[in-house]
């Protein structure tokens, strides 16, 4: 695909006869139209499959199609009519195939052969599938000899709870925690924020909650583009009046209006709702200041009620019985000098003092938010902040109220309630020894982070990776794939080719699975699997079309097989039964959590899906005090390392368009943002363009302004002129990763703060 680059403003409403089109391009671009409309008519559906894309949750009245724009892309990917052919394999070295893009590699076709990487030749080879896990066995087993810590088990965060039960197992029986996943990128800044506000680690609004809810408060979620489904609930609030007030530094269609593709009213008439009531453009980094104003117009009208005797503001009731700390955040918001929060927040007083007394006066209130606020050196504190916001009026834990972190892929909080996740304490090891018999590994293993360090210090040998694209997703990508052919073992579990397998180790798998949309026929029969919504409730799902070739084994299947080949046996753990009869895996997942997954088989059809207990929904707080906590901020800054602006340092924020999905590129365009043909620009105000001397169109070179002895670039970067704050860039994901330091993460989380990286510009001959 060449670039063809090509600006013209988005004027429709998200959804639309827009997204209309848009599917019906992707569906014939990949073949196979029939199977996959057939498959489009079950998504999302009691007796259909958990939609591959975004983790919305799935309600218990499905609409006709419950899918959206991007779940049918996502749909058509996998049920795409290309294949990998042999013949194209021994025609590509893999020193070819390194130069091809991202979505010129996903874009060959689905694998359908076990592949082996051969160093004479540079290319990868077919192999059996007995052979491959024979040689993998091998390789592991030498390994766990020598360092049993020194191999590193990631997951993104697409595969099933069962396969995800069983991964988390095989590392663990393997000797560690080394379990890096997706949510390590992504929204861990949330399961670490929230133990310590709310004491759970997940949100707690339901679907339920939309119909009763008074007001709505968004802050970096682009909902469009990532979570399409959800314009359905946000179109009834607004038809109910409800407003809704976003903190986005881009004004993004999909969060100005809406069109239902789905109603024949909106499709045949002009008619679009109008989703956000207030919209303000914050800076990106931001937020720590926008919340703690309106947190400050709060508290202290609330002052002043207490004092002129008039009705409260705050919900003091609430506060006294289920808060702790409330007295020092009050002080610290009281204390906040407002010109102190413009500068930082990029939004005026009168802005916030707005936008605060909706909030107040609206009698339950929820806050929804993505990666605009996780991905930044305080993504902990950022998403705090929003729990304080909503402790002072008592909105958790009440019909209509709660907190909304809205996960990416489709089971990845599924998963940690698995036990994938590298923190002991997180995982159920004394349930794990007494079931099967072994001593777990009690030390802390590898995250995203710690595992792309131990690449770079050598003390990382090998790397099993259960989907994903890792080399692409992570930070740093000029220095981790310099360090990668290092690995002694690189294994991949995949449907496709891409980036993170043309860097092979010394000893490399590439090991092709079935999609969740794929009928999986085990020893037992047709097999289902679970998931886990990003609202807290588990779904079955069943695959519903013909695997994309015979050759292809599930998830389940392949860690089964790798767990035979490198462990030693153990009569506890039925690896084989489980992999003929997934029933049996879920009796295992209700063994190890019997509070959370009881009736487990019995209730995972429920329609609307089964609920996942959730103390902070009924008001009961597992935190140290056994109250809700206000949190302290160390202040109002979200980017310590990124200065301000005004000098040349700008602070660039890595975004998806809505031809993605992470680093799946189905297309070049973002028409949302009215950039078509290329993803290789930069979104700059104008005001900044010609501060430095630019121009439109004029290509130039990023390069990360940290002074750490590393040289990280990305160039041929087109300057568009856009609709964003002074100071801020916009960028695309993951194209601009290698500008992302290592070291550059969040506070307590790492997930890496690719919202705010500071860059300077060089004009490019
Ligand atoms: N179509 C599609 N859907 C997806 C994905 C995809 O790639 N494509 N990815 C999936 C995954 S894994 C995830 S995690 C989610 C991600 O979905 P989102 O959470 O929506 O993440 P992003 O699209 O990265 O960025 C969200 C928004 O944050 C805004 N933003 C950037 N910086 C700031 C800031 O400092 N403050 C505020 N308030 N806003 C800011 C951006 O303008 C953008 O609109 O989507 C999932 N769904
Ligand atoms: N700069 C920057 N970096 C980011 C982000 C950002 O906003 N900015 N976002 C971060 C976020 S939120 C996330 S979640 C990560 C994403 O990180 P990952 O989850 O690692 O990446 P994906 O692009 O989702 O993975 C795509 C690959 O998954 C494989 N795949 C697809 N379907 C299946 C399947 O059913 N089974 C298996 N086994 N494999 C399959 C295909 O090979 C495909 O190429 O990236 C992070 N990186
Ligand atoms: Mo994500």
């Amino acid at each position: 695909m060449r670039e063809k680059p090509e600006f013209k403003a988005y004027e429709h409403p998200a959804g639309g006869w827009g997204s209309i089109k848009a599917v019906a391009i992707n569906v014939v671009r990949e073949g196979a139209p029939l199977s996959t409309a057939q498959a489009l008519l079950r998504q999302n559906k009691p007796d259909g499959f958990a939609c591959v894309s975004c983790a919305w949750a799935k309600p218990a009245e499905p609409h006709t199609a419950e899918f959206c724009e991007t779940g049918a892309k996502a749909t058509a990917w996998e049920l795409t009519d290309k294949r990998v052919q042999e013949d194209f394999l021994a025609a590509h070295p893999l020193a070819t195939l390194r130069g091809w893009s991202d979505h010129e590699l996903e874009g060959i076709g689905r694998l359908t052969t076990p592949l082996r990487y051969d160093a004479d030749s540079d290319r990868y080879v077919p192999v059996g599938w007995d052979e491959a896990f024979a040689a993998i066995g091998t390789e592991l087993r030498a390994l766990r000899e020598e360092d049993p810590k020194s191999v590193v088990f990631y997951a993104s965060g697409r595969a099933s709870l069962e396969t995800s039960y069983l991964y988390q197992l095989l590392a663990r029986l393997y000797g560690n925690n080394n379990l890096p996943d997706s949510s390590n990128m992504c929204h861990e800044s949330t399961s670490v924020a929230l133990p310590k506000t709310i004491g759970v680690p997940v949100g707690t609004v339901s679907l339920d909650d939309f119909a009763r809810t008074d007001a709505i408060f968004f802050f970096g979620q682009n909902v469009g583009v990532s979570s399409p489904r959800m314009l359905h609930q946000l179109q009834e609030a607004r038809q109910r009046n409800v407003p809704i007030v976003t903190f986005n530094p881009l004004k993004e269609a999909g969060l100005v209006h809406f069109a239902n593709p789905q109603s024949p009213r909106d499709m045949l008439t002009p008619a679009e709702t109008a989703i956000t009531t207030q919209y303000l453009q914050v800076k990106n980094g931001g937020d720590l200041g926008a919340i703690t104003g309106l947190c400050k117009w709060l508290v202290e009208a609330d002052d002043a009620a207490q004092a002129g005797g008039a009705p409260r503001v705050l919900d003091a009731a609430f506060i006294a019985e289920h808060t702790h700390g409330f007295e020092a955040f009050a002080d610290f918001v009281r204390a906040a000098a407002w010109a102190d929060i413009e500068r930082e927040s990029g939004l005026t007083r009168a802005a916030l003092e707005q936008a605060a007394a909706t909030y107040a006066r609206a009698s339950t209130a929820m806050a929804i938010y993505g990666m605009g606020l996780t991905q930044h050196r305080k993504g902990v504190q950022n998403v705090q902040m929003v729990s304080n916001l909503l402790l002072l009026r008592g909105n958790i834990g009440k019909p209509g109220a709660g907190i909304c972190p809205v996960r990416g892929h489709s089971n990845v909080q599924g998963q940690r309630t698995v036990g994938i996740t590298e923190k002991p304490e997180l995982a159920p090891l004394d349930q794990l020894a007494a079931l099967y018999g072994f001593e777990p590994p009690r030390d802390k293993g590898r995250d995203t982070v710690a595992t792309c360090e131990g690449v770079l210090d050598g003390s990382v040998r090998a790397f099993v990776g259960l989907g994903g694209n890792f080399l692409r997703a992570a930070p740093d990508t000029d220095r981790l794939e310099a360090a990668w052919p290092r690995l002694r073992l690189t294994v991949h579990v995949t449907t496709r080719l891409n980036r993170s397998h043309m860097l092979p180790g010394q000893v490399a798998y590439v090991l092709p699975c079935l999609g969740r949309i794929e009928i999986d026929q085990q020893a037992g029969g047709a097999q289902t699997v679970s998931v886990e919504d990003s609202t807290g409730f588990f779904h079955a799902s069943d695959g519903v079309a013909t695997p994309a070739d015979p050759n292809l084994r599930s998830e389940t299947a392949i860690v089964a097989a790798i767990a035979l080949a490198s462990l030693p046996p153990n009569p506890r753990v039925p690896w084989a039964a489980w992999m003929g009869d997934y029933a049996r895996v879920r009796d295992a997942i209700e063994a190890t959590w019997p509070e959370v997954f009881a009736g487990f088989n019995q209730r995972f059809r429920t329609p609307g899906g089964m609920p996942k207990p959730n103390a902070a929904r009924e008001r009961r707080w597992n935190t140290e005090s056994g109250k809700a906590q206000f949190i302290v901020p160390d202040g109002l800054v979200a980017n310590p390392d990124t200065p301000e602006h005004g000098a040349d340092v700008l602070r660039l924020m890595t975004l998806r368009s809505d031809d993605q999905f992470n680093t799946t590129i189905y297309a070049l365009d973002d028409r949302f943002r009215g950039v078509y043909g290329t993803r290789k620009v930069l979104l700059l105000n104008a005001a900044d363009i010609a501060r430095l001397g630019l121009a439109e169109g004029a290509l130039v070179r990023a390069e990360t302004a940290v002074d750490d002895g590393h040289r990280r670039a990305v160039g041929g970067l087109r300057v568009t002129p856009y609709d964003i704050p002074p100071g801020c860039a916009g960028g695309y994901f993951p194209e601009c990763n290698p500008l992302v330091p290592l070291a550059h993460h969040a506070e307590g989380s790492h997930v890496p703060a690719s919202k705010a990286i500071p860059i300077r510009l060089h004009l490019e001959a």
